[in-house]
């Protein structure tokens, strides 16, 4: 259904800007207004000179080029020797060193980071961009490039920066078959029948937008380890893919299967003590350095959701870590160990239980005993990328060890590219939260991770991206952002949420300020916005836990073993961590932290219900009660997103009109899927507290008639699991070829817009039919791709027919003609007058 709808909107807009696809993302280098692109062209020279003939360098160039046609249309003569006249000379300071002394200045830039500055000498005025590796000289082109496409000046460059940490990079959870665990933007860019795809030029793209931001590495693999990826078999693979991302930069990284020495080497055990297993991972990685000499490392998911590790051979972390880093040490790997360990299993009866003490309880008493190219990587929370939790405590923990910081680009919890949700305050919030980890001292989570607390020789962030072969990348234009911070905020987290919204706002869809103000304050708003009514206080997200991770389902998290408990009963809700009270995982902090989040009193409002079970009456700081709270940001959160799709159409004729239909759809079926998060949630807790909404409106929808009550022919009532997933708990469906039902309108006449809400699964594409008093007013067809064959909130969408003029008694009908499996469901009508 979306599709089509984007499709209509596309063909009804009027002509205006070029379509663009979102291919290019924030690298569009889009002609600059003539009298700006004018003064580019006098303050740039016409000659760039390339020192250096390596990858990066090349592809620096070509960039460069690439950059000034599009925004100033001018053609730079490419030129290997310093010319007379004024010259962009692109090199490493070692290469401008040696080769143009007089371009140099003194001093040195580190870590793959750049220096853009202007030279005068002789009379000429030269633009030298000079990087610290072949790396930074990449990174310096991209920026200068950055500088005109923002508009900023680039006449008395004096521009120096370097990396905050060395490690900046992405994992992709990809399966050789080319499906992706948790992607949203389509099929891999790397794998395709279990192997590299023969076209891999999306591949060269996106180290590209990589490369822009600073990004140095890639996980090719998904975690959830294919052990076929360390067979010999498949290493051409592995070659074209590290083939195609080396012009950028990018080195390749490996998920690798704890279990692969047994399963794929032919031994009988993968325990990392045993002689054999030593040696089976030192010549594996020997044989991988030999064709990848540039190879990243490893990275590796152990003993978590039914991998294998080291706790079925007896052996620790640290053991097992140890010996696979000890065969990439001499060949200059790394090996990130993933810190999310934890039993899927857990007793929920047992009230000691709480997955969130997993991480510090596995890797707390191992601090100090990890080689020195061991990362242990750490989710942000200590639960799984909800849409709120605190800062893991491990973070504040290891001393000894080295660690990164894992976020997660792909919005897995965060509406899966269907909801647009940038994700970058949520990330600087913890990246910004002070630990308290070392007395005297600020220690945010950006500084440990860094490794700049105690000491540590490396650290970084890696972001899990999951990018897609669609044209957007992620399935949704607005997530692109998502992407473009998290490069950003690797290379420089003291960056605000602001500065990076605008500078990615004006390279994607360009300087109207209209467009700016639109765009930024609806980026910025979005994380609380999507927390209203997804799962407030504290509460993580409300979804189907064990299931698809979109949809709405208040209770899929309880009396199971997977421990995203939120404790929901007629009296209270939330979990209890304290020390004295709970699980004790407050006391997994450092004193300070722990004892702010020990008492209901000095925990954030935020993270109330994370710390602590609270009844429903308890006060937040604002004065309004628990339930209170939870009812009102849902109707708040609802209404946002609303606002969000009417602002964006007031765009219309300011983006290209592509994108504008694109964004257009996706905020409008945002809106009406806030709507069912909104009631469905509101209903669950009104039901549990039994506490009304102060303001009266738990089943209270002007204009909505459900379509249970309707006069039905051959449909069928049914009722929905989980209740909350439809209107009134109930829906009605088709089990025959064509069913009817018929709504009478009782209201005073007028022009009216009528929402019909009905159920688009994935397994069929039905027919909808929609007439009033026997004239037909709209018709659609089912098949937008949502991740559920069932009847449930994910499945609930919505077609609005606007402008309909009804009088009393006016019948509407609704014929739905079921497809496939699909059986044409139907949970309302709303009724209510036409704007
Ligand atoms: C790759 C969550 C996701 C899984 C993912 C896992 C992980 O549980 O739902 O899809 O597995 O995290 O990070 O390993």
């Amino acid at each position: 259904m979306l599709r089509r709808l984007v499709l209509v909107l596309v063909l009804m807009a009027p002509i205006g800007l070029r379509a663009e696809s979102g291919l290019d993302a924030w690298l569009r280098y889009a002609p600059l207004e003539e009298p700006v692109a004018r003064r580019y062209r006098d303050a740039l020279p016409a000659v760039v000179v390339t020192l250096g003939t390596e990858a990066p360098v090349q592809s620096a160039k070509s960039e460069l080029l690439r950059g000034i046609r599009g925004m100033l249309n001018r053609n730079l003569r490419a030129a290997a020797r310093i010319p007379s006249e004024p010259a962009i000379v692109i090199g490493t300071l070692a290469q401008i060193r040696q080769a143009a002394p007089q371009l140099a200045a003194a001093g040195n830039i580190e870590g793959d980071g750049f220096w853009l500055r202007t030279v005068r000498s002789n009379g000429v005025r030269s633009i030298v961009i000079a990087g610290d590796t072949d790396r930074g000289v990449l990174y310096g082109t991209f920026a200068l490039l950055r500088k005109i496409a923002l508009g900023e000046s680039i006449n008395d460059l004096e521009q120096k920066e370097m990396p905050y940490s060395p490690i900046r990079w992405v994992n992709h959870w990809e399966n050789l078959d080319g499906s992706i665990e948790r992607g949203y933007g389509g099929r891999s860019i790397f794998w395709e029948n279990g192997k590299a795809r023969e076209d891999l030029s999306r591949v060269s793209d996106y180290g590209r937008l990589l490369a822009s931001l600073g990004i140095n590495g890639t996980s090719i693999n998904n975690v959830n380890a294919d052990a076929r990826v360390l067979s010999s078999e498949f290493l051409p693979q592995i070659v074209r893919v590290a083939d195609a991302l080396r012009p950028w930069g990018v080195k390749v990284a490996l998920s690798v299967d704890f279990g692969s020495p047994r399963t794929v080497g032919g031994l009988t055990t993968f325990d990392p003590l045993d002689p054999g297993v030593i040696a089976y991972w030192k010549n594996k990685a020997d044989e991988i350095y030999r064709a990848v000499p540039d190879l990243g490392g490893f990275v590796l998911k152990a003993d978590s959701e039914g991998r294998v590790g080291p706790s079925a051979v007896g052996r620790t972390h640290a053991d097992a870590a140890n010996v696979v880093a000890r065969a990439l040490k001499p060949h200059g790997g790394v090996f990130f160990y993933r810190g999310f360990v934890y039993d899927n299993r857990m007793d929920w009866r047992n009230p000691k239980n709480d997955r969130a003490r997993a991480a510090d309880d596995n890797f707390r008493n191992l601090d100090g005993k990890f080689d020195d190219n061991v990362f242990i990587q750490i989710k942000n929370g200590p639960i799984d990328y909800q849409v709120r939790e605190p800062a893991s405590p491990l973070f504040g923990t290891l001393e000894k060890t080295n660690q990164v910081i894992e976020l997660q680009i792909t919005q897995e919890y965060m509406g899966q590219g269907r909801h647009t949700v940038f994700l970058v305050p949520m990330w600087k919030e913890v990246l910004d939260f002070d630990m308290r980890a070392r007395p005297g001292m600020t220690t945010p989570v950006k500084a440990l991770v860094a490794g700049k607390v105690f000491g540590r020789p490396s650290g970084g962030m890696i972001g899990v991206s999951n990018v897609g072969l669609d044209e957007s990348w992620f399935g949704n234009h607005m997530s692109q952002a998502n992407l473009y911070g998290f490069g950003r905020l690797a290379w420089n987290p003291d960056l605000s949420s602001k500065q990076i919204i605008d500078e990615w706002t004006r390279l994607t869809f360009g300087d109207d300020p209209k467009v700016v103000e639109t765009v930024t304050s609806m980026q910025l708003s979005s994380w609380r916005t999507y927390e209203n009514y997804t799962g407030p206080l504290g509460l993580q997200t409300l979804t189907d836990i064990t299931g698809n991770h979109y949809g709405l389902a208040v209770e899929a998290s309880e009396r199971n073993g997977w421990g995203q408990w939120h404790f929901a009963d007629e009296k209270g809700v939330g979990m209890e961590r304290s020390v004295a009270r709970g699980t004790g995982f407050a006391g997994q902090y450092r004193p300070d932290v722990a004892k702010v989040y020990e008492s209901v009193e000095t925990t954030p409002d935020d993270l109330l219900l994370f710390f602590h079970h609270v009844p429903y009456t308890q006060k937040l700081r604002s004065g309004k009660t628990v339930i209170q709270y939870i009812y009102d940001s849902h109707y708040e959160g609802a209404e946002t997103v609303a606002k969000y799709a009417n602002d964006w159409r007031a765009l219309k004729g300011r983006i290209d009109d592509r994108r504008f239909a694109e964004v257009l759809a996706q905020l409008q079926y945002q809106a009406g899927q806030a709507i069912v998060w909104r009631d469905g949630v509101a209903t669950y807790f009104f039901k549990m507290s039994g506490i009304a909404d102060a303001k009266n409106r738990i089943g209270n929808y002007p204009g909505r008639l459900e379509a249970e009550s309707a006069a039905l022919k051959d449909y069928a009532v049914r009722a929905v699991t989980p209740p909350e997933g439809a209107s009134g708990e109930k829906a009605i469906d088709c089990p025959v070829a064509r069913c009817e039902a018929t709504f009478k309108y009782s209201g005073e006449s007028g022009w009216r817009d009528v929402t019909v809400r009905y159920f688009d699964v994935n397994s069929g594409a039905a027919k909808y039919r929609v007439s009033v008093n026997g004239q037909l007013v709209a018709e659609w067809t089912a098949t937008d791709r949502v991740p559920t064959r069932r009847i449930d909130s994910a499945s609930s969408a919505r077609h609005i027919i606007e402008g309909i003029q009804l009088r009393a008694g006016d019948e509407i009908l609704i014929e739905g003609i079921p497809e496939g499996s699909e059986t044409a469901g139907l949970d309302y009508i709303e009724i209510v007058p036409t704007p």
